[in-house]
């Protein structure tokens, strides 16, 4: 019989061939690759998280009803409002590599210790009296600080005020995830001990610079920074300087290891952004994902063409590849966590500086709550 030979189905034998081929492949979990239709291999990343922004005000607000109806529990954890990128489908994470949330704690309460494989920040927005003890370090938290919870070590917070605290949290979750890696131990008993003196690791960290110029660190290390609290005054201090030094309309400064000199995680980075009134800063892109708070002032970002006009307390994400350019109007210091130490351990991170600036092709208006279901 020759190839072409009709059977008795309309198929040549060739045509039946190939069908019975499909189909053998198909039942022993083959996949040819020449018939998979999704884009393996776009010319540039296409992260499915897309821009957004999370409005301070309705973040706040949010934050105030969870401490009034719901309190901090084991099995829960942490009285947590995660950042859900609507890209991602309902999954509560900010990106694809990053989860990003508004935490908060209320007067006299604690949140339970435990430890996890993936590791987390804290940046303080408001409130005072809490303390995040790190693997028997108490540290103490103010508005502005940097306050870091490695991967893997004991830790749980405390209130000794008699108001409210409010921080963000930013984690390495979703790619912890994506590696199949994560574990997670609840401490045996509910908080660690509070041991004096507070804040050893700002003692015994070392003489070593705290913060380097830039935002993206070549230096590349596998253990965290010994220095687990990097204190407003201190960042506010160096961003003063370099701005004064640079005159540049945005100075960026990574808080790194004073031991290394590498980026605070080994799976994230955390920058803080001055932009000097009426700043202006011409399109970039960068590999990874980028989570920004508004620490101070406002201005606005346009991202891939739309603008996102930001105040204080907002959150923002800026996805892989996308381009981001800043103007401030009176002023502003922006926070962000990246996954960029990742890319660059690996060979992989890019950057491309754009000359011109993006045409502003839509504004972005955050969510806001609706009245008729808001008490
Ligand atoms: C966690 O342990 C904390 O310790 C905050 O405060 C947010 C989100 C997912 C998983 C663990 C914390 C978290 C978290």
């Amino acid at each position: 019989m020759t190839s072409d030979t009709t059977t008795s189905a309309g198929r040549t034998d060739e045509e039946s061939r190939l069908a019975a081929f499909y189909s053998d492949l198909a039942s022993v979990d083959l996949y040819p690759l020449w018939t998979i239709t999704r884009d393996l291999l776009p010319p540039t990343p296409r992260p499915r998280a897309v821009p957004w922004l999370w409005n301070a005000q309705v973040l706040g607000e949010l934050a105030e009803r969870a401490l009034a109806l719901v309190p901090v529990e084991r099995g829960g954890e942490r009285r947590v409002l995660s950042l859900g990128n609507p890209g991602l489908g309902g999954l509560p994470y900010a990106a694809g590599t990053l989860w990003g949330a508004i935490q908060c704690l209320g007067r006299g309460e604690t949140a339970p210790a435990h430890r996890h494989t993936p590791g987390a920040i804290r940046f303080i927005l408001s409130g005072d009296g809490v303390a995040t003890t790190v693997d028997g370090d108490v540290c103490d938290m103010h508005p502005g600080d940097l306050v870091l919870t490695p991967s893997w070590n004991w830790h749980d917070h405390s209130s000794t005020s008699d108001g409210p605290m409010l921080w963000f949290d930013g984690l390495d979750l979703p790619m912890i995830e994506a590696l199949d890696a994560v574990f997670f131990e609840p401490y045996p008993d509910f908080r660690q001990p509070d041991v004096t003196p507070h804040n050893r690791s700002e003692t015994l960290a070392g003489p070593g610079p705290r913060f380097v110029s830039g935002a993206v660190r070549d230096v590349v290390a596998v253990d965290h920074s010994p220095l687990l609290v990097y204190r407003w005054q201190d960042t506010d201090r160096e961003l003063s300087r370099l701005a004064a030094e640079s005159g540049e309309p945005l100075v960026s400064l990574e808080f790194v290891s004073p031991a290394t000199g590498a980026s605070v995680l080994p799976t994230m980075n955390c920058a803080m952004h001055r932009l000097v009134p009426g700043a202006r800063t011409l399109p970039v892109r960068r590999t990874g994902n980028a989570v920004y708070v508004v620490h101070r002032g406002a201005g606005s970002s346009v991202i891939e063409g739309r603008r996102f006009d930001w105040s204080q307390g907002d959150m923002f994400v800026v996805p892989s590849w996308a381009a981001a350019e800043h103007n401030s109007g009176p002023g502003a210091d922006l926070f962000s966590i990246g996954d960029s130490p990742v890319l660059r351990a690996l060979g992989i991170y890019r950057e491309l500086a754009l000359d011109t600036p993006q045409q502003v092709t839509g504004v972005f208006t955050p969510a806001t709550l609706d009245d008729s279901v808001t008490p």
